[in-house]
């Protein structure tokens, strides 16, 4: 009576396991996920009003299966790049952001965004602004973020 209990919770038991398995596919196990990759996409700076100081905004996502820490970004035009997070009242400098495994984070206007500071030449519509991007566990990225009007939406033509 025992014994066929035993056997009945291991034949429950298995399609479990099994399914278990096959639903996380290779995304779960810590010890095999795989490393971040990432990509960089939709970069754009809306024609600042001031001649040497913009906000830059893009989408970072990370296809890889482990999370990637975004250390600072640089640019060659720009005497400093830093990562803003908007308030309600204010902007905060997040030194690092987190980017998710299988996942994307938006530097979007109203929330998070680069701030160029000592921009030079002064960015002119059109003109195409360096930003490389640094990891602390994946190699840099280097996208050219477009000038736009200030009236730019993204995805308008992706
Ligand atoms: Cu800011």
């Amino acid at each position: 009576m025992r014994r066929r209990a035993a056997l009945a919770a291991a034949a429950l038991a298995a399609p479990l396991a099994l399914a278990g398995c096959s639903s996380s596919g290779s995304a779960s196990g810590t010890a095999q996920a795989s490393p971040p990759r990432l990509s960089v996409s939709g970069a754009y700076i809306p024609l600042p009003s001031l001649p040497d100081m913009a906000a830059g905004y893009l989408v970072v996502r990370n296809d890889g299966g482990r999370a990637a820490t975004l250390t600072g970004v640089t640019s060659p035009q720009a005497q400093s790049v830093s990562m803003h997070q908007s308030t309600a009242s204010t902007m905060l400098d997040t030194p690092t952001v987190q980017i998710p495994a299988h996942g994307t984070v938006a530097f979007a206007r109203g929330g998070r965004h680069l701030m160029l500071m000592g921009l030079s030449p002064a960015p002119k519509l059109g003109a195409r602004i360096e930003l490389n991007l640094r990891f602390d566990d994946a190699a840099p990225v280097t996208v050219q973020a477009t000038v736009q009007p200030l009236t730019y939406q993204p995805g308008q033509s992706s």
